[in-house]
């Protein structure tokens, strides 16, 4: 019996179960630190299948991952993975009666079920950061609209699925091909809102590594993730990774839908909080970042003792090449943890010999393999998408 069929089996068992009740919250709060507030959120174990997340909407649900959890592991636990739903999600998904239509630019158009999508082609697995466009816009100076994350709307994990080309191929490739657009089951809940549909070039959904998949840290994909299946797009913001796939539509022109001709756009060059006309391009591709998470703003160190400080760091749509501890005027190398790939967190630690005074402004700057490199400055936009600012905090020395 092959892997795929035993994953196949997984999520029939599934089908029945993968229902969401409506929380009931209590009243304990995390402080994101955001910019002259409100900062305040509830934190809640309340969502079914969901450990304690920040909850920054509870319909259509928006929940936040805690830093606590990134301290823990370069993958993420499904129970502690954020969540974000632009409109309504379903509360039940019939996995025996789920169909993916493949159409639009194709030879032949076809409709798969989930055994059809398991046997189109070889089983992959990629360790991979779903990270949200506007993960830490809360944090914009000037503050900007949109939900108010903190830097947890993002995690990792181990996808599992087929390849996207190869599920084309059962339907075929049409003459002038040019993008791929992918829709889910869940609908706007206002009439005439746009449905989320998102769409990329191509030679993005032909990569190796694009996946249609329905395995997530080797359990069928939860509900709230987008069961029983989802396109993974390494390296790209998980604006592109939808949810509850239903349709993959090829495209011979440009994509002039909401969500990629209106919206999830960033300035094409760098712009003031004053400019108003300025071109636009889609947020693909994701930058580097790293994340200090052994302390937080205005812990308390010891003088006199060395003093080790440990994180998280992400490439991007490449690998990580290093990160760097960077204080006022100072820098020391950091030692990187193993390597699950170049679409996966990496743990990091550095050690300054001996603390003195406060360590004011100090953050972890991460470079990737193309030769980016976090800046100094935030790119403010609009919308607070793809910040990687560096991110500072200050030790103060006792
Ligand atoms: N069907 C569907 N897919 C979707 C969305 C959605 O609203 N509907 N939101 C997208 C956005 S903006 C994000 S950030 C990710 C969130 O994925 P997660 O909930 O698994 O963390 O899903 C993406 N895929
Ligand atoms: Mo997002």
């Amino acid at each position: 019996m092959s892997e795929g069929r035993l994953t196949r089996r997984a999520l029939m068992a599934s089908a029945g179960g993968a229902v969401l009740a409506a929380p009931v919250l209590a009243q304990k709060l995390v402080d994101l630190g955001l910019p002259g507030g409100p900062s305040l959120r509830p934190i809640e174990p309340a969502f079914p299948g969901k450990g304690e997340m920040i909850v920054q909407r509870i319909r259509p649900p928006l929940l936040e991952t805690p830093m606590a959890v990134f301290r823990e592991g370069v993958i993420t636990p499904n129970d502690r993975h954020f969540v974000r739903w632009n409109w309504d999600m379903p509360t039940a998904v019939n996995a025996a009666a789920h169909r993916v239509a493949v159409g639009g630019a194709v030879r032949t158009p076809v409709s798969l079920t989930l055994d059809d999508i398991v046997a189109a082609g070889e089983q992959i697995e990629v360790v991979a950061i779903n990270q949200c466009a506007g993960n830490g816009r809360g944090l914009s100076e000037p503050r900007v609209t949109g939900t108010q994350w903190g830097n947890g709307a993002m995690s990792c994990a181990r996808w599992t699925g087929v390849r996207l080309k190869d599920v084309l191929a059962r339907a075929g490739l049409a003459p002038g091909a040019k993008r791929v657009r992918f829709a889910g089951l869940d609908v706007p809940l206002t009439d005439g809102a746009p449905q989320f549909i998102k769409s990329i070039p191509l030679d993005i959904a032909l990569r190796d590594d694009v996946l249609v998949a329905w395995g997530m840290n080797g359990e069928p994909l939860p509900l709230l993730h987008g069961f029983p299946l989802r396109i993974v797009v390494p390296g790209w913001f998980s604006t592109y990774w939808v949810k509850m796939l239903s349709t993959v539509e090829v495209l011979t022109g440009e994509d002039d839908s909401y969500y990629v001709a209106d919206s999830y756009r960033f300035p094409a060059r760098t712009i003031t909080p004053e400019d108003k006309d300025f071109p636009t391009v889609p947020i693909t591709a994701m930058p580097p970042r790293a994340f200090i998470t052994s302390h937080a703003d205005g812990a308390v160190v010891t003088k006199g003792q060395p003093l080790t400080l440990e994180g998280i760091a992400m490439g991007g749509d490449a690998a990580l090449s290093s990160v760097d501890l960077i204080g006022e005027g100072w820098q020391v190398g950091c030692t990187l943890g193993p390597d699950e790939g170049p679409y996966a967190f990496r743990r990091w630690s550095a050690t300054i010999p001996a603390v003195t005074s406060d360590l004011a402004n100090i953050g972890a700057r991460a470079a990737n393999t193309k030769g980016a490199v976090q800046p100094e400055v935030l790119h403010w936009n609009p919308s607070g998408y793809a910040r990687n600012v560096i991110e500072r905090i200050t030790l103060r020395a006792q």
